[in-house]
């Protein structure tokens, strides 16, 4: 560095900051067969039939279960994914995101 050059006081402190998560969420309904439920959470989230059920029977128990966390990209293209999976065979099953605290 040159005499002339001005040195910077402060340094600019690089601000990286990790992604806010998104819950994936799964509500009950009356009507969706437990089966297939099972089915779109194996599908679309990759799990293990165990896994699968016991977040179904969560879900049909206490009417929500969190399914899995993502960022907010991944978390609402898998929800509309498994959301519409339903819906192309007539079921209301739904997804929704969240964003965690
Ligand atoms: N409650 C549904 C039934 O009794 C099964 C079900 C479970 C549906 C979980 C949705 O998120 C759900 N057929």
């Amino acid at each position: 560095m040159s005499e002339t050059d001005l040195k910077p006081k402060t340094q600019a402190k690089p601000k990286v900051e990790r992604p806010h998560l998104y819950k994936v969420i799964l509500l009950n309904d009356d009507f969706t067969p437990r089966d297939f439920v099972v089915s779109v959470l194996k599908a679309v989230f990759r799990m293990m039939e165990s896994e699968a059920l016991g977040v179904m029977m969560t879900a049909h128990r206490k009417g929500a279960c969190v399914v899995a966390v993502y960022t907010k990209d991944v978390a609402e293209t898998k929800a509309t994914q498994a959301t519409e999976l339903g819906r192309s065979q007539g079921f209301p099953l739904t997804f929704t995101t969240e964003r965690e605290e």
